[in-house]
């Protein structure tokens, strides 16, 4: 019989969001919504368990009501008879002064008898049973009992003596894990943590990516369970993973969105068209519906707009820029749309460009005339051009000149007409 559990990581309910108040708000609930979709399907599942990897909330003072919902969804699903498994990470360290020790999951009532919290850096083994009372499973899990813990504590969890199918519930940053450079090195892992033990799966928390991070080790991050923000590793759809586990065998964990919002990010380009304000802001509308009828639910955008455009000065301008964004929000179906203008610029005329005397047009000449051939190189230093040392000939020198200027026109003309606004 296989152990059915959901794996749930970085709630962070109780953040404190970026953008509009009108977004920050919606994010708040979002993520109380989230976490009560995932209960809904733990129960409608009939799971043994819910496994939290830390990182739950995201303040030490969070919102007194968010506590107390967070509370009752344990209850809930403990009444359910499902085993709630909650490790403490960063945000929501388990010593006694913080607040994950008060939320009072501890105690006598039969439902908190199946709920567990791992608030110490000292392993605890869990046997989880069935609805009948057979055992299907062990969590072994281990929490930060502070903020800042440097040690390693996947290498704390040793191998059990079972034929129970193992469980590891850790918060820890894995060396080399994608995105893992967007979270500070709490409780550092490596790949030869998670070896001398032999679990069945790693269920992680911290890294908001979800991912498998070793292709041939049962190690997962689930990823956190409401985008926060542009960031690439916040975007797309976000929710836990729902793992069917039987010991020794391989295990593919099948993941349910339950963030009701998605945070999306795209460049946008083809914007020479726009002249005016209006053709501007119908250009940016189609991409934004483009983009919120590819996405499930609702869903905040981040659009950067790139290439030539002859409206580059009101997106350049941050009080003209907030307005555009305030009209996007309010036409579209998107709940927010950002403008970040990176790479923008006003449309060119290059034959101008040249024809005009200036440090520019002496510029793109000069790289002209190394291109073409029509300047001498063989008098270039090489250990100025980075070349191999070896006899190297004036031809051979000039077609690597000539990879090394690929695309240094639009680089440099960014650079330079920048300020051209
Ligand atoms: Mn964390």
């Amino acid at each position: 019989m296989a152990f059915r559990f959901l794996h749930l990581a970085d709630l962070h309910l109780a953040t404190v969001f970026g953008g509009r108040p009108e977004t920050k708000a919606r994010l708040r609930d979002a993520t109380l919504e989230a976490w009560d979709a995932a209960l809904e399907l733990a129960i409608g599942e009939e799971l043994h368990a819910i496994l939290i990897a830390g990182d739950a909330f995201d303040d030490p003072d969070l919102d007194r009501r968010v506590e107390l919902h967070f509370r009752r969804g344990i209850q809930r699903c403990a009444e359910a008879g499902i085993h709630v498994l909650y490790c403490c990470g960063n945000h929501d360290p388990g010593g006694a002064a913080f607040r994950a020790a008060k939320l009072d999951l501890a105690g006598e009532a039969d439902w908190q008898q199946r709920v567990h919290l791992f608030a110490k850096a000292t392993p605890k083994a869990v046997t989880i049973t069935d609805a009948e009372g057979d055992d299907v499973g062990i969590v072994v899990g281990v929490g930060h009992s502070k903020v800042g813990v440097d040690v390693d504590l996947v290498a704390k969890l040793g191998a059990q003596d079972t034929e129970l199918p193992v469980v590891g519930l850790v918060h820890t940053q894995v060396t080399g894990a994608r995105s893992s450079e967007d979270h500070a090195v709490y409780a550092p892992s490596t790949r030869e943590s998670f070896l001398q033990a032999g679990f069945d799966y790693w269920a992680l928390g911290h890294v908001h990516r979800r991912q498998q991070v070793f292709e041939d080790l049962p190690v997962w991050y689930a990823g956190n369970l409401q985008g926060r923000s542009p960031k690439p590793s916040e975007g797309g759809p976000k929710g836990g993973l729902v793992v069917e586990l039987e010991a020794g065998v391989p295990v593919e964990p099948r993941f349910v969105a339950f963030a009701p919002v998605t945070w999306e990010r795209a460049t946008i380009d083809g914007l020479e068209a726009a002249a005016t304000t209006a053709a501007l802001i119908e250009i940016l509308q189609q991409r934004v519906e483009t983009i919120a009828s590819g996405a499930e639910g609702e869903v905040c955008v981040r659009l950067i707009p790139t290439g030539p455009c002859p409206m580059s000065y009101a997106l350049w301008n941050e009080t003209e820029r907030k307005e555009l964004e305030q009209e996007l929000t309010e036409t579209t179906s998107a709940i927010e749309v950002q403008l970040r203008p990176d790479g923008l610029h006003k449309p060119r005329d290059l034959d101008e460009i040249r024809a005009t005397p200036s440090v520019v047009a002496q510029t793109l000449q000069l790289i002209e005339e190394f291109r073409s051939g029509a300047r001498d190189v063989s008098d270039l230093p090489i250990e100025h051009l980075a070349m191999e040392e070896s006899g190297i000939d004036a031809d051979s020198r000039r077609e690597y000149l000539v990879t090394l200027l690929e695309g240094l026109e639009e680089t440099y003309l960014n650079r330079a007409l920048k300020v051209d606004a």
